[in-house]
């Protein structure tokens, strides 16, 4: 079986033809991985680390050319292409350092002439299965971290953004990493999963991480659970922004708009719903349907707010979710609602909307719990907008639905930023600013639905693709025991100044 990735905003323009891998395939790619894991693992870290440099730079080099097949392949706006393959670089720029880092501890012994010790081991043979929102940033939090560790990957990309990772792993192996260690194999969900399954049975995979849906990443937590793995997870979210009546207006509509409609709502990090207090609702209500009704949308390649949906299963989701709009919300933002098309016009559209997968974006004002718009995520451009009195309220509004990926707040006041920090159960928050764009440095990672708990990037992420392995050394030619052959010094108990 094979796969054609079209880009989404010019249907003719194929991007490439991919021979899909069967269940088996993707067993061989982790046995391969496998075997090859510890000749890497052998390798200085510093080595490693240098092989991360020079990946890095590669990247560089060919910045603008991966960042327009970015565009072509999944349509994402050129200027945001950019942003995301300079996030691989910061990537590698960060990592390159750390295999001259990877610190272990020496911790002094309860006995004499025995000394304690902390290494940092690889955890062996890693799968990664990544979406196609964030084709070259995503995968790279994952097997940067992973290779400089000493993990080999098989890494399995969204079909829809096939070619941007058969790119990355030419530079990849450009970079000096071994092709047996960093294998990339592309298969749909079903023949994955079952290959996975196979894999996990026989051996070769110790780790899997993956960035996607909350449904598909139960199943995978549930498959690794059944073989004592713990998995990194990031999935959805619905994201708040809580709007305080100090906040600074202006810089909410900047911010609301880049996180509703930025990447047509396509980012685990998009806004779901913008919290207005009750004292601004209408102000701010009808100045942010303002700015998206004039908002620039279509050619990706053009100075547009956002271009086509990843590809028409994107376009079908959102169109779903158009479904779960009810009688008491309000509908705003554009000349029209669901896909873009000649008979269904979005004013001031560039390009021609007929040549892609292009959808309106659409504020739905009177959002409240118990909405099944206030408690699923809506991956698309679909903005959401509720009303709160208090503070308190408005933190529960924004944990409410479980979910707790990233978050935002607006407002001045260091009170209601520092309650707000304490209250939200999110694993990110932005103050002033939009609930994507996380930098590459910081920990990113979700709670409840969004996630197991772990973290990408970072410093952090080395716990995920290391363990802990402790070392005693005893030195003494005989043998202490912990805990029994205690030491104790005389001292007085009783003792009181007179
Ligand atoms: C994602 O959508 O899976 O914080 C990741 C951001 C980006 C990453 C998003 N740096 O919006």
């Amino acid at each position: 079986m094979t796969y054609t990735s079209v880009n989404p905003a010019s249907f003719g323009d194929d991007i490439a033809t991919f021979q899909l891998a069967s269940a088996a395939e993707v067993v061989e790619n982790t046995r391969i991985a496998h075997d090859a894991q510890r000749g890497w693992a052998a390798v200085p870290a510093p080595a490693r680390g240098r092989v991360i440099a020079q990946v890095g730079r590669l990247v560089e080099a060919n910045k603008e050319a991966l960042a327009s097949l970015v565009s072509r392949e999944i349509g994402k706006v050129y200027a945001e292409a950019l942003g995301e393959v300079q996030e691989v670089i910061d990537t590698c720029d960060f990592f390159l350092g750390e295999g001259r880092r990877m610190y272990g501890q020496t911790i002094p012994s309860e006995m004499p002439d025995k000394q304690l010790f902390t290494f940092r081991n690889p955890v062996g043979s890693v799968v990664i299965i990544t979406a196609a929102n964030f084709p070259a940033a995503v995968p790279s939090w994952y097997f940067i971290p992973a290779l400089l560790t000493g993990n080999s990957v098989v890494w399995k990309p969204a079909e829809q953004a096939g070619a941007i990772a058969m790119a990355i792993a030419e530079l990849l192996h450009a970079g000096g990493v071994p092709k047996d260690v960093l294998r990339v194999v592309i298969a749909e969900g079903e023949a994955t999963f079952a290959g996975l399954e196979a894999a996990l049975d026989a051996g070769f995979v110790d780790k899997i991480g993956f960035t996607g849906s909350t449904a598909v990443g139960r199943k995978l937590g549930e498959l690794a659970g059944r073989h004592l793995q713990s998995p990194c997870l990031e999935l959805g979210g619905k994201n708040p922004m809580v709007v305080m009546p100090d906040a600074d207006i202006d810089l909410v509509i900047e911010g609301a708009l880049f996180a509703g409609f930025g990447t047509a709502g396509q980012r685990c990090t998009s806004l779901g719903t913008l919290w207005l207090h009750r004292s601004i609702h209408d102000l701010v209500l009808s100045r942010y349907t303002e700015a998206v009704s004039n908002a620039a949308v279509g050619d990706p390649f053009a100075d547009v707010l956002y271009g086509p949906m990843i590809d028409e299963k994107y376009l079908v989701g959102h169109l779903r979710n158009l479904d779960l709009i009810q009688p008491h919300h309000r509908v705003l933002g554009s000349t029209g609602v669901g896909q873009i098309t000649k008979d269904n016009p979005r004013a001031g559209f560039v390009g021609d909307p007929m040549a892609g997968w292009f959808a309106h974006p659409t504020i739905v004002a009177g959002v409240r719990p118990g909405d099944a718009l206030y408690e699923n995520e809506t991956f698309g451009p679909l903005v959401g907008v509720g009303v709160f009195d208090s503070l308190d309220e408005a933190i529960d509004l924004a944990n409410g639905h479980g979910y707790g990926l990233s978050s935002a707040l607006y407002s001045n006041d260091p009170t209601t930023i520092w309650r707000f920090r304490e209250g939200i159960s999110a694993g990110m928050l932005s103050i002033n600013n939009s609930t994507s764009g996380a930098e590459a440095h910081l920990p990113f990672g979700g709670n409840g639905n969004s996630g197991n708990g772990s973290r990408l990037s970072g410093i952090w992420v080395l716990d995920q693709f290391t363990r802990w392995q402790a070392m005693n050394w005893d030195y003494s030619g005989k043998l202490q025991k912990a805990q029994m052959d205690v030491i104790d010094l005389p001292h007085d108990p009783d003792f009181k100044i007179t």
